[in-house]
């Protein structure tokens, strides 16, 4: 991790435990294309900075390492998975799954369950194009809500098959949730850039067999 060079207080200078914004009112829908939507809410977390600290030191980060064609490469980035019965790393985090459940409790039908994180330790770190098709999402409508903190990066989103992509800017306490066909209609990914960016964390709640 040397390369995460990260100063808490530059980040959110409210030095309040860290609390959620309600999601009525300022969560917008962005209705994309064939039944697919995004929910934006930046500033969710109040107090990230917390939470952020916290996520950095003691999550169990592990690299891992995928085929690409002949070869084995580095995944840029780290990860850690949170089933079902793992307890969150922070309260404000647990409360997040259960608040998002209750929100979108009508529309999708069942809990949020399961917390996969990443780390991207600098502008190097990424996710290329993709979406979550892992399990149910290949063919049933699910949601999966993402929160951020550390150093904003651009969530990237475009159509299956070709199409403009859209951009969503992901900040320190952002709240956003694909929806509708989104994982299997849309492709999403957190390119690399070459600003001088420091670490980011991202924590994406899901339904059970969604991955
Ligand atoms: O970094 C993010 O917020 C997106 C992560 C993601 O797309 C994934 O892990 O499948």
């Amino acid at each position: 991790m040397s390369e995460v060079a990260y100063q808490p207080s530059m980040l959110d200078l409210t030095a309040a435990a860290p609390s959620l914004d309600p999601l009525g009112g300022r969560l917008r829908r962005h209705e994309l294309s064939r039944g697919a939507w995004v929910d934006h809410l930046p500033g969710w977390v109040n107090g990230s900075d917390a939470i952020f600290d916290l996520l950095l030191r003691e999550v169990p980060w592990r690299a891992e390492r995928r085929r690409m064609y002949d070869n084995e490469v580095d995944v840029p980035r780290l990860l850690c998975w949170y089933g079902p019965d793992r307890p969150l790393p922070h309260t404000l985090l647990t409360e997040a799954r259960t608040v998002l459940t209750r929100h979108y409790a009508a529309e999708l039908g069942e809990p949020f369950v399961t917390a996969g994180m990443c780390l991207y330790r600098s502008g190097r770190d990424s996710v290329a194009w993709h979406g979550d098709t892992h399990g149910r999402s290949a063919h049933s409508d699910t949601m999966v809500a993402i929160v951020s903190f550390g150093s904003p990066r651009s969530l990237l989103l475009r159509p299956r098959g070709g199409g403009a992509s859209l951009r969503f800017p992901l900040g320190h306490g952002d709240l956003v949730v694909m929806g509708g066909s989104c994982q299997r209609t849309w492709e999403h990914a957190v390119p690399k850039t070459s600003r001088p960016v420091g670490p980011r964390v991202s924590v994406q709640f899901r339904p059970a067999g969604v991955a």
